[in-house]
């Protein structure tokens, strides 16, 4: 019996020491984005680009994209390739959504139309690229839609600081995406724990 016990333990233990070695594999990208030319640092997309013969998991989230006070809230939505994104309008006129291209194959142009306050209509986004966010009611309103390849992406902060977490060992090369800028990209080595790359955007 105490023999049998202590297996049952042992088990739990050796389980318990399994799923903090997987847990341990998943490494981190951080690092500075720094811009040349551009005003400024903030809301630059930096994300990992297709990973060939890798199995990816289907998003599960659904951002929210408002249309309040005029404005594209938030400016830069980061999603995965097949995300679902909702488009609230949340003023108190009418707002249409449109975007002529996505990273410029007109062919995937599309316009979701026009709708009131409190409505909110969704798009699936399967093509990887961007979409520039456009209200054909207001000519002044724009915001984007990034639409990375892998779910191992983040959005630059004021100093332009960006943090990538959970992403699983390999070799990989680093894109960057902003307003202003030229794509950006690097070569990335992930192993457990974090590392560093720093990137800068020109003009
Ligand atoms: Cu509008």
């Amino acid at each position: 019996m105490k023999v049998r016990l202590f297996a049952v333990k042992a088990a739990i233990v050796s389980g318990a020491v399994l799923l903090l070695a997987v847990a341990g594999l998943a490494g981190e990208i951080k690092g500075k984005v720094s811009v040349q030319g551009i005003k400024s640092a903030e809301n630059i997309a930096v994300y990992v680009d297709t990973i060939p013969d890798k199995k990816l998991d289907a998003p599960t989230t659904k951002p929210v994209v408002d249309q309040t006070k005029m404005t594209f809230v938030p400016h830069v939505t980061v999603v995965q390739v097949g995300t679902t994104v909702e488009f609230l309008n949340s003023d108190p006129v009418g707002h249409n959504v449109y975007w002529p291209s996505i990273s410029g194959n007109k062919k995937l142009a599309h316009n979701m139309g026009t709708w009131p306050k409190g409505d909110k209509k969704s798009f699936q986004f399967n093509d990887a690229g961007t979409a520039g966010l456009l209200c054909n009611v207001h000519p002044e309103m724009n915001g984007y839609i990034v639409v990375s390849p892998t779910p191992y992406f983040a959005l630059t902060d004021k100093s332009g600081n960006y943090e990538i977490k959970n992403v699983p060992p390999g070799k990989y090369t680093l894109k960057t995406w902003s307003e202003d800028g030229k794509v950006t990209t690097q070569a990335v080595e992930v192993a457990a724990g974090a590392v560093t790359a720093d990137l800068t955007v020109k003009k």
